[in-house]
């Protein structure tokens, strides 16, 4: 039985990683550092700060830089960040991600947030679906990111269902090697390339819904 779908946020639910891009590379073209949309899917699930050791990697190396200077960095990109998602309302939920949300209310089934994003709280208010939510993981009480499974078993956990019982969705290579790991089925929203670890790959979330998730389950 499906018990509960665990949701990551940017990339699944809204593009809010466009957002990441665009403030990490604010940030690299002043260190002058080079940085692009390919390199870019590395730092997709990834936490702030080794997002920002993948960036130094292509300059002087993570080691070269104090830690002190690596927590202003990261800080920096963060207030970057945090204005430009300011302009994210309603109209930015990805397609079809509200009517698997209603679908999932109407049927028991329980729903859970696992972003890697400290921001995450603030992203789903001002996408107004918070209601939805049994239960969303505090990314900053989170040992280990994604791609250990810690943050999907830390959703099942608080949702008192059994991991073998949830889904997850994803839309990072590091997010579906998580999933995995917590012994759940995975959703891979992308492409076939880089979602090739996914139980179930979706070219885009417009595809999302219960059946073929409940139908893999039940085999
Ligand atoms: P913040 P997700 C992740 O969110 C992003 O994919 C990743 O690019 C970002 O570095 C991470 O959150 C941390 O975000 O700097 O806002 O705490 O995909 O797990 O929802
Ligand atoms: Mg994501």
């Amino acid at each position: 039985m499906l018990k509960a779908v665990i949701f990551d946020l940017d990339g699944v639910i809204t593009d809010s990683a466009a957002y990441h891009y665009a403030a990490w590379k604010v940030l690299a073209d002043r260190m002058n550092i080079p940085f692009d949309k390919s390199y870019n899917e590395k730092l997709k699930g990834v936490s702030r700060m080794e997002s920002l050791n993948l960036i130094l990697d292509n300059a002087k190396g993570r080691d070269a830089y104090p830690e002190s200077m690596k927590e202003e960095l990261a800080t920096e990109k963060n207030e970057i960040y945090k204005e430009m998602i300011k302009a994210i309302t309603k109209k930015d939920l990805l397609p079809g991600i509200e009517e698997l949300l209603k679908d999932c209310k109407k049927r028991n089934i329980k729903v859970a947030l696992a972003s890697a994003s400290k921001n995450a709280p603030e992203i789903i208010k001002r996408l107004e679906i918070g209601h939805y939510f049994d239960y969303m993981a505090d990314a900053s009480s989170i040992k280990r990111s994604k791609p250990y499974p810690d943050i999907f078993l830390n959703c099942a956990e608080n949702l008192n269902e059994d991991p073998a019982e949830c889904c997850g969705i994803e839309d990072s290579e590091a997010g579906i090697d998580a999933i995995n790991a917590a012994g759940m089925v995975s959703i891979g929203v992308g492409s076939t390339e880089k979602m090739k670890k996914a139980d179930l790959i979706l070219k885009g979330t417009e595809e999302l819904s219960l059946d073929p998730i409940i139908k893999m389950l039940t085999a």
